[in-house]
């Protein structure tokens, strides 16, 4: 699977905000962006999303082995909290054409969700629950440290 073998190695300088393709109407309809197979460094095979989270509400708190991510605030904003087992980072999303691909190997945690805001996952595998490490003691002997 894509990313297991450097999942514990990944560090946050991997994590990577990236543009995605943003089509303005000339007429003023609004905004259309569009995600496609070379817009990502991995193959989609399953996309999610997180709605209706409460404002003191926080998703995620683990690390996947191999899966590797794209989240993007297509509504409203978030905090997204990252870990590498040393060094933590927040990025702040809140544009619907800016995506946070995650490697492997790295914690995540999503608060401050604004009211109506929509996280979109573009993922790169099926869902696994034995991809996970849910336990942050688990997750920095998994980093080596
Ligand atoms: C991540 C953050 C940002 C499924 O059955 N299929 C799925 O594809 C997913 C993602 C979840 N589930 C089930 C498993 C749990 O019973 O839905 C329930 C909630 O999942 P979880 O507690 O993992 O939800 P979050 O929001 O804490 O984490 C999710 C993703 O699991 C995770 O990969 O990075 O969003």
């Amino acid at each position: 699977m894509a990313g297991i073998t450097n999942a514990n190695l990944n560090s946050i300088d991997k994590v990577e905000l990236i543009n995605i393709p943003k089509i303005s109407d000339p007429e003023g309809r609004g905004n259309l962006s569009v995600v496609e197979n070379n817009t990502l460094p991995f193959e989609v095979r399953r996309v999610y999303y997180l709605y209706d989270v409460p404002s003191d509400a926080s998703r995620g708190g683990h690390a996947h082995i191999a899966l590797e991510q794209c989240l993007v605030a297509v509504s409203g904003s978030f905090d997204v909290v990252l870990h590498d087992g040393k060094n933590k980072k927040i990025i702040h999303l809140n544009k619907p054409n800016k995506g946070l691909v995650i490697p492997s190997g790295i914690w995540r945690e999503l608060e401050n969700f604004s009211s109506g805001s929509v996280c979109l996952a573009l993922v790169s595998a099926v869902y696994d629950e034995s991809d996970y490490i849910r336990n942050f003691e688990s997750f920095k002997l998994f980093k080596g440290g």
